[in-house]
Formats: structure tokens, sequence, C-alpha cells
């Protein structure tokens, strides 16, 4: 993948509609986290059927194209077509990276959810992008992500998977340094941002952490 898109991914903003505070709207704390930094968002919203995911995946590609970011559908092949997104996040149940790939083509981008060193060497063997690895620390829905990995294994992903990885999983902004001092291209999160009363502020702050980490 060449830099300019690897850029943007360097905090890659997964939606979650189930952590927003009451009376939040997905779309206007996706907004707020776009105006302030945001290049990156993978539109995860498993109970969706593709007939309320595909205006909503629209919606987030009309939106996220006004800020020259990136949209990922997580899983729906044929909704991150439909709508022009720029590629898709696949998991362990979805079509492997192979297939995804002779369907979308060269140019989309392709992430893997992966949790071993294995997985990446396997997802980079089918033409994956970039993978995402976790859960790094304990998250708060955690009995759906299995046991944290921890920082040593995500060293090992870094170092071993021959592919960008971004780390996922418990990631706040005290924990950037770390887990980018560890290797990873960037920091993949839900409730650090959309948990937050202010998304603005939250992901202004990880972006801070970010740019402070690099140097
Ligand atoms: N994937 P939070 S952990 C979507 O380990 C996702 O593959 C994970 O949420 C993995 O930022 C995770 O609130 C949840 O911890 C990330």
């Amino acid at each position: 993948m060449e830099r300019d898109r690897l850029n943007r991914l360097s905090l890659y903003l997964v939606t979650g509609r189930e952590y927003l505070p009451g009376g939040t709207g997905l779309v206007d704390a996706l907004e707020r986290a776009l105006e302030a930094g945001v290049r990156a968002v993978q539109l995860r919203e498993k109970d969706l059927p593709a007939r309320d995911l595909y205006p909503l995946a629209l919606e987030l590609r009309r939106l996220t194209s006004r800020f020259g970011a990136l949209l990922l559908v997580n899983d729906r092949i044929d909704v991150a077509m439909a709508a022009g997104a720029d590629g898709v996040h696949l998991a362990g149940h979805s079509l492997p990276p192979g297939p995804a790939r002779a369907i979308l083509g060269k140019d989309k981008l392709i992430g893997v959810s992966t949790h071993h060193v294995e997985e990446i060497v396997r997802a980079r063997e089918q033409g994956a992008d970039f993978v995402t690895f976790g859960p790094v620390y304990h998250t708060p829905s955690k009995a759906r992500y299995g046991r944290p990995r921890g920082t040593d294994a995500l060293k090992e992903a870094c170092k071993e998977g021959g592919l960008p990885v971004i780390a996922i999983g418990g990631i706040n902004d005290r924990r950037v340094k770390e887990v980018l001092s560890a290797g990873a291209s960037g920091i993949g999160l839900i409730s650090a941002i959309l948990a937050s009363r202010d998304p603005g502020a939250a992901a202004r702050r990880l972006l801070h952490q970010c740019r402070a980490s690099r140097f």
C-alpha cells in the first residue's frame, strides 16, 4: 500500500452505534471525529441487513469524501462496492482475502482482522493490504474478541507478519505511544472516540499522541 493511504489509516475509527452515549447520532459523532482530523472509517454495524447498511454506507461515503477520508465496510463486499467505498475489512467468518481481491480488483483496500502472526502471513499471501491485530488490551466488550494479546505479541506481529499492522482493542490516548513503539503502523478503536461525550476532542487527543509518538 502506498504511503498516502497508510498515513490515513494511522487512526482507524471503527463504528459501533451501541457505544454512543444516549442522544448522540452515529453520523454526527463521525463528523466531529473527521473535523478533528480522522481520515479512515470502518463501517461495522453487524446487526444491520444490507437494506439498511447500504443507505448508511452511502451517507458515510458522502461524509468521508468531504474530508478526504477512507471508508471501508466490514465484511460486506457487495455493500462496499455499491456505495463506492475504498475497500473492505474482512473478519474470520468473511470471504477470505484471495477471492475478495478477485472481486474487488487491485486498487481497493483489503484489511483483515487477525489475532495471531500466522493469520497475518496468510492474509499477506492472499493479497491483503493491512491487518488489524488484537485485542492488544482488555476492551469493554472483551468477551467478543478473546483474551488480550499484549504488546509482546503485537511486537512479534509487526516484525514477522510482513504487512502493516493496526493495533486494536482497548486503545486510548495513554496507550498510543506504547503500541506505536511496538511497531504498529496505526491504531484502531471504537470506544475511545465513540463512547466519548466529545468525540472531536477525543479524536484530537489521540491524533496528538500519534504525532508525538512518531518523533
Ligand atoms: N476488533 P475498543 S477488538 C472491533 O481484537 C474490534 O480484532 C478487535 O473496541 C480485535 O476500541 C475490537 O472499544 C473492539 O476497545 C475495539
